[in-house]
């Protein structure tokens, strides 16, 4: 099982039968309220027939079309849909099958476009401290969290990491973003200068680190990033694979702090989890930089026999009506301030020593017991999930990023759980 301690859980499953709305109920016939939003992704909440009827519809009509020399009209469509719900000039898409593949892609168009320009120098890729960005080769060099990198060999070369933003002294208890670590951004200029600018590709951050235990960015941080890649002349990636299709109450991150990357990763959000899908959006620069040169030649060596897949388009096209008709990203919003409270309500619950929230996200983080980190954390997990309530948890950090259909006794019944869930465990 993925990221699982397999006996223990062999030994005491914990399993989904079905799902519906923001509820799951398990094998056992008990309903459980979703507060995760399954693994961050299915913001439209579960089972929504609209998706249902477009998979099966499709799937009775084109199973599937080559890829490779050969297409079919679903991923033009979407493309086209997805470069509106962007902004500015990422016009450009990529499609993928996972979060991790569009973390490989991103990087891997960084490095081409320079090499296609003639800037063969740039190769270094610049990740950050507790970072993820999924469990690719590319993904695990730039990511920062140490038990995903050290069993993996040497991963890429000339991989360079940024300090994270966390620091519980200065910021925490902070209420959206916090106000304190702009400065940290700063450090990028030093990585630079020391490996010197022409041999950077690209910086690759996730806006809001989500697995990691939800790091908001400090106010001013991303546009200080921003504007040192500029200066530079290094591509910035967002990954948004967490942050997009609505999580922040925006579509994107980027339109939520008003940053412009040049490359985002996406995935979850775009299918509602359906069916696996990722996608790469990339500004017109970068596009036409490969459009070059004879008409006859491959521009980019790269692509998955599942790009693009026709299940997917059909699953994205259903989800973005969703998202769209019910106006769940405006609904997340509109949310936000009595998620907040909410949530910053646990202030003072026993173990709490932080609580952080931006959009319909929150982490809660715990002390840890002196010598077993995460033991107290995934104490809460597994009684909260006997009670009815299913949450994350890394470390000694829950987090909670909800289906945007959620209502505000949802949100009461979280909380009250949550609470409950806190005075149990030792
Ligand atoms: N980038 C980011 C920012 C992610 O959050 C990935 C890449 C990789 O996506 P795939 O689809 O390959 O898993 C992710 C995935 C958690 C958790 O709660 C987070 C993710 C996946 C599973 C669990 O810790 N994020
Ligand atoms: N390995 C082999 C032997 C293959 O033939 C292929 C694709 O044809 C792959 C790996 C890559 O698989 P995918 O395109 O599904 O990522």
């Amino acid at each position: 099982m993925p990221f699982t301690a397999n006996r223990q859980f062999k030994a005491k499953p914990r399993l989904m039968a079905s799902a519906n709305g923001m509820y799951y109920t398990t094998v056992d016939g008990r309903q459980v309220l979703d507060g995760t939003a399954g693994l961050w992704c299915v913001n439209a909440g579960h089972c929504r027939d609209k998706i249902a009827r477009a998979i099966a519809q499709q799937a009775a009509t084109l199973d599937f079309a080559p890829t490779f020399q050969m297409g079919h009209p679903g991923p033009f469509a979407l493309a086209e849909r997805l470069a509106q719900m962007l902004p500015g000039d990422l016009n450009h898409v990529f499609f993928t099958n996972s979060g991790s593949e569009s973390v490989d892609t991103a990087l891997k168009i960084a490095l081409a476009y320079h090499r296609v320009r003639g800037d063969a120098s740039r190769t270094r890729l610049i990740g950050r401290e507790r970072g993820y960005h999924g469990v690719g080769f590319g993904g695990i060099s730039v990511g920062g969290i140490a038990p995903n990198r050290k069993f993996f060999g040497s991963m890429l070369p000339g991989v360079d990491h940024l300090p994270h933003t966390h620091n519980l002294e200065q910021n925490a208890f902070s209420k959206g973003q916090p106000t304190w670590g702009a400065h940290l951004a700063d450090e990028l200029e030093r990585i630079v200068v020391l490996h010197d600018p022409s041999t950077i590709a690209a910086v690759i951050v996730e806006p809001v680190a989500g697995s990691t235990g939800v790091l908001i960015p400090p106010v001013g941080y991303l546009e200080r990033l921003r504007s040192l890649c500029t200066k530079y002349g290094i591509l910035l990636i967002f990954d948004e694979v967490i942050t997009g299709f609505g999580r922040l109450g925006t579509a994107f991150a980027t339109d939520y702090f008003g940053v412009m990357p040049d490359l985002v990763a996406a995935a979850k959000g775009i299918t509602n989890a359906a069916v696996p899908m990722g996608a790469v959006f990339a500004r017109e620069g970068i596009y036409n930089a490969f459009m070059q040169g004879s008409e006859q030649m491959i521009e980019l060596f790269h692509g998955y026999t599942y790009s693009g897949h026709p299940l997917a388009c059909a699953a994205a096209q259903a989800t973005l009506d969703i998202y769209e008709e019910e106006g769940l990203f405006e609904r997340a919003n509109a949310l936000a301030p009595y998620w907040e409270e909410a949530v910053h309500s646990l202030k003072g619950a026993p173990h709490v020593i932080d609580v952080r929230n931006l959009g319909l996200v929150a982490g809660i983080e715990l002390e840890s017991i002196a010598g077993q980190p995460s033991a107290r954390a995934y104490d809460c997990l597994v009684r909260c999930f006997e009670q009815g309530l299913l949450i994350r948890t890394t470390g000694d950090i829950i987090a909670l990023s909800p289906p945007l259909i959620l209502e505000k006794q949802h949100i009461d019944q979280m909380i009250d759980l949550l609470g409950t869930v806190l005075k149990q465990v030792s």
